[in-house]
Parts: C-alpha cells; structure tokens; sequence
C-alpha cells in the first residue's frame, strides 16, 4: 500500500459551513451572472462562424485570462487553432487554491452551465474534441454536481457527436480531479498531473499551445475566462468594453476576506480602487491589503488610490484585508510557511530559499535578525524571483518582499537593539 499523501493547502477554510456563510454573501454588480440564461443558447449563436472571425471578436473584446496572469485570451486560442497536430484540448483550470480565493467554487457550484458552454465554445474554435475540468481535490463534493450537469447537456445535445446536429462538432468532457497539491494550478503540473504523473511543472516554451497534454495542442483557462465568453458572443464585443478599464476590460471576480464585515464574492469592474473596495466591504482601519492571495502583493494604507487592473495592482482574484491589529511579520511567515509547503522542490532558488525566508522571519520575530542578515535575505528574494523555473517559485517572494518595504518602521523596530549588526 502507498500512502497517498494530501498535502491541503491550509489556508481556505474548506469546511462545508462556509458554502452556507461566506459564498452565501453575493454581490453581482457586473453581468457575467446577471439575467437569463438558456442552455445551448451563446453557442447556438457562433456556429456557422468561422474561427478566424470569432476569434477576432474575442481580441478586440480584449478579454485576458483571469487566472491571474492576463495573458490575451485570443492570441492563446489562435495558437492552439494554427496548430495542425490533433487531437486537441481545453481545460478549464477549477484547482482553485490560491489561500484567500474561492469565486471559482462559487461560479462551478451554481453556474456551471455557462462554464460548460464557454469551454464548448472554445472547442468550436480551436477544433479541440475533448475536455476536462481539473477539479481541485477539496472540492470533491462539486463533482457530482458537475457530472450531472454534463449529462443533462450530453442529453439535450450540446456535448457529444454533432453537437446540435452540426456535423463533426464532437465535444466531450470528463472531470478530473486533484489531490491537493496547489502546484497542480500551473498549468504544465496540470498537464502533468492529467497525464497520470505527479505534478511537476515543465519548461516553457514549449507552451501547452502546441506541446500540451500527451504532446498535443492544449489550451488551459480559468473558469472565469470560459464564463466571460458568454458574455461577449451573447451580448456583443462592445457591451464587454463598456465594463473595466481599456488595457483590463470587463468584470472580475473577487473572494473578499479578512477584516471586513461583509466577506464573500464580488463582481465588480475593473478598475475598481482599493480605497472602494474597502468601503464596499465595509472594513475600517485597514492597513494593509494582500491582491493576488499568497503569490501577490501587500499594498499599505497609503496606496489604496492604486486600481486593481492588469496594467495597475492586478489580481486572479483574492483579496484579504488586514486591520491595525495585524501584525505583518506574522501574516508574512504564514504566506512564506504555504510555499515551503507547496513547492514541489524540483528546483533549488524555490525549495531552498522559501525556507530560508522563512526561517528570516522567525528570527525577525523573535528580535535575532541583523539588518544586514535582513538585506541578504532581500537579495535572495530578488534571486527567488528571477531564477524559480516556474510561477510558483518566481512570484513566492511578493508577499516577503512587499511587507518588509512597506512595513519597515514596524520591521525595524523588531531588529536587535534597533537594527544594529551584532
Ligand atoms: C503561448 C507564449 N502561450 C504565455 C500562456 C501560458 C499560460 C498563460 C499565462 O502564471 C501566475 C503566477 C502563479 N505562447 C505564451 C503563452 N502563454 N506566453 O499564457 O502565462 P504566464 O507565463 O504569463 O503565467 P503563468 O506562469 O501561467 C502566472 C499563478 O499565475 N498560477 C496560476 C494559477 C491558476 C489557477 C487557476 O486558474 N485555478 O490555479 C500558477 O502558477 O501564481 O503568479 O496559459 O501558456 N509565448
Ligand atoms: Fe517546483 Fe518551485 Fe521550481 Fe516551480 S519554482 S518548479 S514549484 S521548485
């Protein structure tokens, strides 16, 4: 027998109570989830267009991949639809595990048709004639759920052969799940960990574009991509510009927690200022705020005029606020402690130095670090950064690195005898 080892990522409150607290306050105040919505109905409107020409709708609707990264959704499926080896696939990345999100689970969970009908419709264009849902491990309970809805779609012929009865659109979908590694989020430890491997990240380029899943052309999108291309073939390219900002179009979802009175799920435009956001959650003394959950960084009170936007302070999505009350080494230390504890140690400036980071802190803590001790550790940061093979490894120091620079009177303060080398 081989143990299975369920390494969870410890920081979102998986318990079932949740559903029932947090995901029960909504706030839509964009369309995305808003008015009616027939099965069947955004992709009854693309067939008999070409790819070139919905391709082109979905590059001038500017939509960017909201996993995180923001890369252009249309140059993505474009590559994949060019590629002449087949078959080919799309995947919807549902291993939410970032700590501080949780509008992926809230989206598959009562919306999940739309999710389904925007990988359909990705399929259409890049010829791809399956797909899976990478379902994250701790959110085993969705699966019945989402395999009910395939089967109803599969009835009603949107799933399957001839997809309402045109001929050759084959599509068909499987759910697969993860074990709780977070690291299974990038992309090629997704692919890899589909494979049946364990879930290592690969070198890019290759991009899954070309070389994805067993070699073949794959494109990987959060969920939310998928659902906002509903919107632009339901309601047109235009009514998509009207939400954001022009280099960030549209809606996004945010999970909102921490110090605030009214946590949970928000579509809002981006754009949105931190400073509103705040208000909107109804928080107060809030110094610090954590945009893009542990691989993200802390802004502090004074820059709260910043925008949450691509081209600004962007965002996959988590957002948690921190009150006067917080010490900052601490929500450090559990940051770094999460990546100590989710790297998958293939490579050295990852496995090792997150450890050393975290081990900086600790000693920060206990008032042992020497400002020059402080200095090297910031210089590894950087190295981190630069030298990590994959996302993980190269964004892992944000969190370190925004709160020592921005919370350095509360840091200094902590070096022995007011930060002189010992
Ligand atoms: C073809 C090129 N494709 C880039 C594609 C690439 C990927 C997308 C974004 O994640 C953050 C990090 C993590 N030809 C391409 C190309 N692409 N150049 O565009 O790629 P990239 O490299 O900008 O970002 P990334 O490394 O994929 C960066 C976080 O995202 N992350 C994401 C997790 C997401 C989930 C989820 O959606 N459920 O878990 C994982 O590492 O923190 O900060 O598709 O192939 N020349
Ligand atoms: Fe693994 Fe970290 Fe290297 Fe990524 S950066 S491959 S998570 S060790």
């Amino acid at each position: 027998d081989i143990p299975i080892i369920i390494n969870a990522c410890k920081n979102n409150n998986l318990d079932e109570k949740f559903e029932d607290t947090i995901i029960s306050n909504v706030q839509i105040e964009g369309p995305l989830l808003k008015g009616e919505f027939e099965d069947g109905e955004v992709i009854k409107k693309v067939i008999g267009r070409q790819s070139e020409d919905l391709l082109s709708d979905i590059e001038k609707a500017n939509l960017r991949g909201r996993g995180g990264a923001g890369f252009p959704t249309s140059l993505k499926w474009k590559l994949a639809y060019k590629q002449e080896k087949t078959p080919k696939y799309v995947v919807c990345n549902a291993d939410e595990g970032e700590p501080g999100t949780f509008k992926d689970r809230y989206i598959l969970h009562k919306h999940c048709n739309k999710v389904i009908e925007g990988m359909t419709i990705a399929s259409y264009i890049i010829k791809a004639s399956k797909g899976f849902i990478y379902l994250r491990g701790e959110y085993f309970y969705l699966k019945e759920i989402i395999e009910k809805i395939l089967k109803n779609r599969k009835k009603a012929g949107l799933l399957g052969k001839d997809i309402l009865g045109v001929d050759g659109f084959d599509f068909e979908i499987e759910i697969r799940m993860g074990a709780g590694a977070y690291i299974c989020g990038e992309e090629t430890a997704l692919i890899e960990s589909l494979e049946g491997m364990r879930g290592e990240p690969r070198n890019r380029p290759p991009y899954p574009v070309d070389t994805g899943f067993y070699d073949k052309p794959t494109i990987v999108n959060n969920v939310e991509t998928f659902l906002d291309i509903n919107l632009i073939f339901k309601n047109g390219v235009e009514f998509f510009k009207t939400y954001g900002t022009s280099k960030s179009t549209g809606t996004k979802f945010f999970s909102i927690s921490g110090d605030c009175q009214a946590e949970g799920i928000y579509e809002l435009p981006f754009g949105i200022t931190i400073e509103k956001l705040i208000e909107k959650v109804g928080a107060e003394n809030i110094k610090a705020v954590q945009i893009g959950g542990a691989a993200g960084r802390c802004v502090k009170a004074g820059d709260f005029k910043n925008r949450i936007a691509f081209e600004a302070v962007p965002t996959g999505g988590s957002i948690i606020l921190f009150n006067e009350d917080r010490d900052m080494l601490e929500v450090a230390q559990n940051f770094m402690d999460f990546f100590v504890d989710e790297s998958c140690g293939q490579c050295t400036p990852c496995r090792e130095g997150n450890r050393k980071l975290s081990n900086g802190l600790k000693l920060l803590k206990e008032g042992r670090c020497p400002i020059t001790y402080l200095e090297e550790l910031m210089d590894l940061a950087e190295t981190i950064k630069i030298s990590s093979k994959c996302g993980l490894g190269q964004s892992s120091p944000n969190a370190f690195i925004s709160i020592i620079e921005n919370f350095k009177d509360e840091i200094l303060g902590r070096l022995p005898r007011g930060g002189s080398d010992e």
